[in-house]
């Protein structure tokens, strides 16, 4: 009998993810992992980011989802390139599973790539997909003792997005209170504010993005 154990898993994906990231490297490009629970607002935030970025950078997305393809159906109304992988029922994406979806698009000229993560606060945040940075999203209608109670994602993400900011006057979430716990977790994490459905907030957000791709530019990371 054989046991492998979660460090084992987690080494393999590790191997994976670092060929992952020679290939974008080798390309020059960034990619994003988004990490959020379900319905909290990825797909949406998404399709507000890709909109405001169409047109000065060439993008794709890879859709991460347990069934469905409903979220990339979405994305290509949006005219960006969309792979969707779909974990049949896994909890969270890995670095072979981008690997496959990266050869189903064509990456000429591509500079920015998101991966939308299958929606879960908990195992996304431990599997490195290549990425340059991982994100985390909430919304203000899940509550503002999320980040306390699911620290990791935060832990290991370079950037919080507090969505939903068009709904907080009807909610009980303690915005100060949500960001002081964000902080604590991870001190240097940037945290924006926005409402992926008005657009609120994004300027600071895709200034935000302008400057870690200009940044990234014949960059090796
Ligand atoms: N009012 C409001 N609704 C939002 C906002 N962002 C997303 N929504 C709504 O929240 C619901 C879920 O949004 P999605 O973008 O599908 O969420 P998701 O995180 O991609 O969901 P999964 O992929 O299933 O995990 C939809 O009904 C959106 O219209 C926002 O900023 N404000
Ligand atoms: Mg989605």
């Amino acid at each position: 009998m054989k046991i492998l154990m979660a460090q084992d898993i987690l080494k393999v994906n590790d191997d994976a993810a670092t060929m992952v990231r020679r290939n974008f490297e080798d390309r020059n490009i960034f990619v994003i992992n988004l990490i959020s629970s379900p319905g909290s607002g990825k797909t949406t935030f998404l399709e507000t980011t890709l909109t405001r970025m169409a047109g000065k950078t060439r993008m794709a997305v890879i859709e991460g989802d347990l069934f469905t393809a409903r979220d990339a159906e979405r994305i290509e109304k949006t005219g960006v390139d969309v792979v969707q992988i779909n974990t049949s029922g896994a909890c969270h994406l890995d670095a072979n599973m981008v690997q496959q979806a990266v050869e189903k698009i064509s990456l000429e000229n591509v500079q920015l790539i998101f991966i939308e993560n299958v929606g879960n606060l908990v195992c996304p945040s431990e599997f490195d997909l290549g990425e340059n940075m991982k994100m985390t999203l909430l919304s203000v209608t899940e509550g503002d003792d999320k980040p306390e109670k699911y620290p990791f994602a935060f832990k290991e993400s370079q950037v919080a997005i507090i969505n939903k900011m068009d709904l907080i006057r009807y909610v009980n979430f303690d915005l100060e209170a949500a960001k002081k716990d964000i902080r604590r977790i991870n001190r240097d994490i940037k945290i924006f504010e926005v409402s992926s459905t008005t657009g609120a907030g994004f300027d600071d957000w895709i200034d935000y993005l302008d400057s870690r791709l200009a940044g990234s530019k014949g960059q090796r990371v």
